[in-house]
Parts: C-alpha cells; sequence; structure tokens
C-alpha cells in the first residue's frame, strides 16, 4: 500500500471548505429540529484547516495505519465532525438526513464504534486528551510518523483528567501530539470564566512543557499558519493551538443566542440560517 498522504481535494479553497461544513451541520441540525450547532458553527473553520490542510489519510480508508488520527474529546460536538467527514469524503453525503435517528451511524453524542473516522467515543468530558496522549505513545513506541490531534473544548479545562494529561505529554516529550482546545467562552451552565477561570491559559500549558500557539479560530488563515506551526516546530514537545472561536459563526442571529449550548432552532429558521450561510459562502 502506498504511504503517501491523501488529502480530499485541492483545488477547492479552505473557506469553501468552512462553508460546507458549516452547511452540513445545518442540514443535519433541521433534521432534529435541536442541537449542538452553534458549537458546529464556531469550529468549522478550524475543521476545514484540519481535514483539508493539516491531516493525512485516505477518505476510501479510513483505519489507514499511515493516518493521522483526530480524536474529538468532545462527545457534544459529534455533529461538526460529521459535517467534516461527510466534506471530506469519508461518510456519505446521504447519511447526513440519519442525524441522531435510530440505527444511525451518526449519533447525537460521538462513538467510535459507530462511525467511521470517528477515532474515540468522548461524551464524559476530560477523557480525550489522555487517551490521545496514549495514542501518541504507541505510535513514537512503534516508529511511526504520524501525529495525534485531539480537539477539546474549553469546559474540559474543568477536568483535572485535562491537566492529569497535559502534564503526561510535557513529561513524555510527545512531539506527535497536537492540542486544539476551542475556547468558545461558554459551557452548559454559561460563560467559561464564570464556572472556572483558567485564564491565562497559554502560561499554564507553557509550564508544563508545551509549545503554545493561541489563535482566532474563525480566521481562516491564521489557523492554517498555526496548525503549520504546531506541526513544524521542532522542540521536543507537545504542542497545542488555542482556538478562540465565536459559537453560531455565519449565522448572525444564531451568534446573538444567548442559551446557546443546546440550541432550539424553529422550522423555518433553519431555511434563513441556510440562505445567510449562502450569502456569505467562501468569504
Ligand atoms: C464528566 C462530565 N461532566 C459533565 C458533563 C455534562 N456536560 C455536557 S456538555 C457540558 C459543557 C461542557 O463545556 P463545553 O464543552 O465548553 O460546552 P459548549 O462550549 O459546547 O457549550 C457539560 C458540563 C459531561 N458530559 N461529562
Ligand atoms: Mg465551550
Amino acid at each position: 500500500m502506498s504511504t503517501e498522504p491523501t488529502r480530499a481535494g485541492s483545488n477547492v479553497s479552505l473557506r469553501e471548505r468552512a462553508y460546507r461544513i458549516r452547511r452540513n451541520a445545518l442540514l443535519m441540525g433541521e433534521v432534529q429540529g435541536q442541537g449542538y450547532i452553534a458549537q458546529a458553527l464556531g469550529i468549522s473553520d478550524v475543521l476545514a484547516v484540519s481535514y483539508f490542510h493539516a491531516l493525512r489519510y485516505k477518505p476510501e480508508d479510513p483505519e489507514w495505519e499511515g493516518r493521522d488520527r483526530f480524536c474529538l474529546s468532545i462527545g457534544h460536538y459529534a455533529i461538526a465532525l460529521y459535517a467534516a467527514l461527510i466534506e471530506a469524503g469519508i461518510l456519505p453525503e446521504d447519511e447526513l438526513t440519519s442525524y441522531g435517528g435510530d440505527d444511525s451511524r451518526l449519533p447525537m453524542s460521538g462513538m467510535a464504534a459507530y462511525t467511521p473516522g470517528m477515532e474515540i467515543t468522548g461524551g464524559s468530558l476530560g477523557h480525550g486528551l489522555g487517551i490521545a496522549v496514549g495514542m501518541a505513545l504507541g505510535l513514537k513506541r512503534k516508529k511511526s510518523d504520524s501525529f495525534v490531534y485531539n480537539l477539546f473544548s474549553d469546559g474540559e479545562l474543568d477536568e483535572g483528567s485535562t491537566w492529569e494529561a497535559a502534564m503526561s505529554a510535557g513529561s513524555h516529550k510527545l512531539d506527535n501530539l497536537i492540542g486544539i482546545v476551542d475556547v468558545n467562552g461558554m459551557q452548559a451552565d454559561g460563560a467559561s470564566r464564570g464556572v472556572l477561570d483558567f485564564e491565562p491559559l497559554a502560561p499554564k500549558f507553557e509550564a508544563f512543557n508545551w509549545f503554545v500557539i493561541r489563535v482566532d479560530g474563525n480566521d481562516i488563515d491564521a489557523v492554517r499558519t498555526a496548525f503549520d506551526a504546531a506541526r513544524h516546530h521542532t522542540g521536543s514537545q507537545p504542542r497545542i493551538v488555542i482556538c478562540d472561536t465565536r459559537m453560531g459563526k455565519g449565522v448572525p442571529f444564531l451568534e446573538a443566542r444567548e442559551r446557546n449550548h443546546f440550541l432550539r432552532v424553529e422550522p423555518d429558521e433553519w431555511r434563513q440560517a441556510l440562505a445567510i450561510l449562502d450569502e456569505g459562502r467562501g468569504r
């Protein structure tokens, strides 16, 4: 088997990819009438860079040994990952309408056993980084040059297990591990900083021997540059890209919602949201 990396299509812009990921997420959300839509819209730019710039994978062979692993620590962000996996050609587009249904491969909380391309099962917050540390250690022992990416949320910064994993990664000098934290400023109980104030965040990871970059997670060029810097950093240390994102990004009336952890969207609003996205396509 070829060990050449394969990325799905290269002649489509990252902005267009992000638009299509957002669109897929809205179409899935519409099936259920509600869901973790604001997070999906917020993280789409990061997912576009991940799947169409950074990650090495073969869409037709999601378990290809030479792939980079993309771990989704946050089970409830599954809708966002499905949207990206569909765009990447790892999941078929026509499965989108099964989202959240009985016997669907696309359950509302991510399950590795159900979904091609879903590396880990999330749901209980704070475990993804620890699993990613184990994967990164294992890959190193096998002399693999694959990277492990782990996307986790600012709510997961409240979990002690996240910090145990962070210290472990720094101690083991895991230069094949790239953390991505979505600092959208919100959690189920309201503003993140009102629950536990994790700022200043960068120095905390630096203290655990991580190479840290902080970026506007909705500035696609900045995210791409940050991902490149993280991957090509030459220090023997894990890397983290802290992404400040805006929930609901791309659909202003959803951005403006206050209780946005689990959004209920009225039937006519889905079409309005899609029309707004179409208007801003590629911008
Ligand atoms: C260990 C654990 N504690 C509590 C929960 C319940 N829970 C689900 S999502 C969530 C909010 C987590 O924060 P974040 O992921 O930042 O929320 P978002 O940005 O999606 O609003 C909580 C507390 C859980 N899933 N796991
Ligand atoms: Mg959050």
